[in-house]
């Protein structure tokens, strides 16, 4: 079993003489003014989460925008701060974009292009030229960032994500001596869909700089790999799941990223939870209530309307559970300057405050919605408190919220209601899979949770959280470093 100790050990034994650096777009803390107090936020992104211990563990630098209102105010003249801030154990470099640089590349290119096509949701991606021309410009302040920290250094730069598309190949061209993972944490589609992109060339020319390329599943490192195919001129070697361009040869390899199990499932137990539970029940008058929760960065692609549809067809189908069953739908709000998740909020609302209209009473109601950031005690509280959890995904890389609420029910309880369309069903076989666009099955799939014998129930959850534990994120990370400790002795 990994722990975070045995991956010190690893990173010890492997990198000793490596600068170990992790770049992504998103920071993993966040430094904002409260009225005059400088307070530090943990954002909700399943990337920084995932990779927050890991960094805890190994040392080293992460470099990320730095886009807190307070952020420039407690870095060093490197732009530089050691994190996090009870237990400091790495530095987060901090790199400035101006609102435009944000808007073209984040909001832009990566999040209206990028995102949507890789994505098989239904969202049409856009493609603009000056965004596309703002992502490349920040990909190479990115890189500038990196090479300064690396200086003349060994190092093992381990980049994160659609945002940075194009740094490997820069880095490459810039410091050869730089070894290069990347990890792409969403799906990446078949030839057909990714071939839309105007720049599908240059951004499997920059993928291709990377020694070594990560996804969650193999199946998307096969799509990765027929995209290639038929895009650019590149050696493939399926049996060792290679391509060779411009004289590098880069790794395709699947890597299903997980969440630190012994800490998710440890902290269930602690005080703050159960003093939380006890105030949600009072706050939302839970006490005597069948409950069932989603849980969800506000996303079109976590299929949330969908599942609004199969609870207001499960409560039509079945009366008796009418003034039983609360389904709490909390999450934090994203990227909320884009049009399509303006669209989708107001779907949402509606949603909710029509099925709520249908069916409440004097003293219930049967959606609460929680659209705000949950502090991580409330997250816990309602994982345990919770009968069934939705995790409903049009389509989805992994999906770490599954994991989450199966490493959180250390009680051998509850049920996961899980969309196949997610990487993470590929490993959660005993969950209740259901295929979110078929509304009346979902809806069944909810009465199946209901009324699951115990005895079933903790069978499966028993069965779940065995895979989630002994495949936890410390095994992700130890995987792709012994992997990538292979590029230093040439294997
Ligand atoms: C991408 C890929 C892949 C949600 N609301 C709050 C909150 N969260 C946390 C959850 C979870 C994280 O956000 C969401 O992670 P996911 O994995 O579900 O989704 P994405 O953000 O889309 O992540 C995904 C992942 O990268 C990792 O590779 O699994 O497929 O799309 O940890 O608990 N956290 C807090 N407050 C909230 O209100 N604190």
């Amino acid at each position: 079993m990994w722990t975070r100790k045995s991956l010190q050990e690893l990173m010890t034994e492997k990198l000793a003489n490596h600068l170990f650096m992790v770049v992504s777009n998103r920071e993993p803390y966040i430094h904002t003014f409260v009225g005059e107090e400088i307070k530090c936020v943990v954002p909700a992104s399943g990337l920084t989460v995932a990779l927050d211990p890991v960094m805890r563990a190994c040392g080293g630098t992460w470099i990320a925008h730095g886009a807190g209102d307070a952020d420039r105010d407690v870095v060093d003249s490197a732009s530089r701060v050691k994190v996090p801030p009870e237990d400091p154990s790495y530095y987060l470099k901090r790199v400035w974009l101006s609102k435009e640089e944000e808007n073209g590349y984040y909001y832009g290119f990566a999040n209206q292009a990028l995102w949507p096509l890789c994505h098989v949701s239904y969202t049409r991606p856009e493609f603009q030229e000056s965004q596309w021309n703002t992502y490349k410009r920040v990909n190479a302040l990115f890189a500038k960032s990196v090479l300064e920290e690396v200086g003349d250094r060994n190092a093992f730069v381990f980049v994160q994500d659609y945002h940075l598309a194009l740094l490997p190949r820069i880095l490459r061209e810039a410091n050869p001596n730089i070894i290069t993972a990347q990890f792409w944490h969403i799906p990446w589609p078949n030839p057909e869909a990714f071939r839309i992109s105007p720049w599908q060339e240059e951004i499997l020319d920059g993928l291709l700089g990377n020694d070594l390329l990560g996804f969650h599943i193999r199946y998307h490192c096969n799509n990765f790999l027929d995209t290639v195919d038929r895009a650019i001129e590149a050696r493939i070697d399926r049996d060792r799941y290679e391509v060779t361009r411009k004289g590098v040869t880069t790794r395709v390899h699947p890597f299903p990223i997980s969440v630190d199990f012994e800490a998710i499932s440890g902290e269930t137990d602690s005080k703050e939870v159960l003093v939380e539970i006890d105030r949600l029940k009072h706050q939302w008058r839970l006490e005597d209530c069948l409950l069932g929760l989603g849980l969800d960065r506000i996303d079109y692609t976590k299929g949330i309307p969908e599942r609004l549809k199969a609870l207001d067809r499960f409560l039509e189908k079945n009366p008796e559970y009418r003034e039983r069953l609360v389904f709490v739908q909390a999450g934090v709000p994203s990227r909320v300057h884009i049009d399509s998740y303006k669209i989708l909020n107001e779907e949402i609302n509606n949603l909710v405050e029509e099925i709520n209209w249908k069916y409440e009473s004097d003293h219930w109601k049967p959606i609460i919605y929680a659209r705000e950031h949950l502090a991580p005690e409330t997250l816990a509280a309602l994982r345990r408190m919770t009968n069934f959890c939705i995790v409903s995904s049009l389509h989805d890389g992994m999906n770490l919220v599954a994991k989450e609420f199966v490493a959180g029910r250390n009680d051998e309880d509850g049920v996961l209601i899980l969309s196949p369309f997610t990487g993470a069903a590929r490993e959660l076989t005993d969950a209740l899979l259901v295929n979110p666009y078929a509304i009346d099955h979902f809806a069944e799939a909810i009465k199946t949770a209901l009324e699951m014998p115990k005895e079933e129930r903790q069978r499966r959850m028993r069965r779940m959280r065995t895979v989630v534990q002994e495949n936890n994120i410390y095994k992700w990370a130890a995987d792709i470093i012994t992997e990538l400790a292979k590029f230093e002795f040439g294997q």
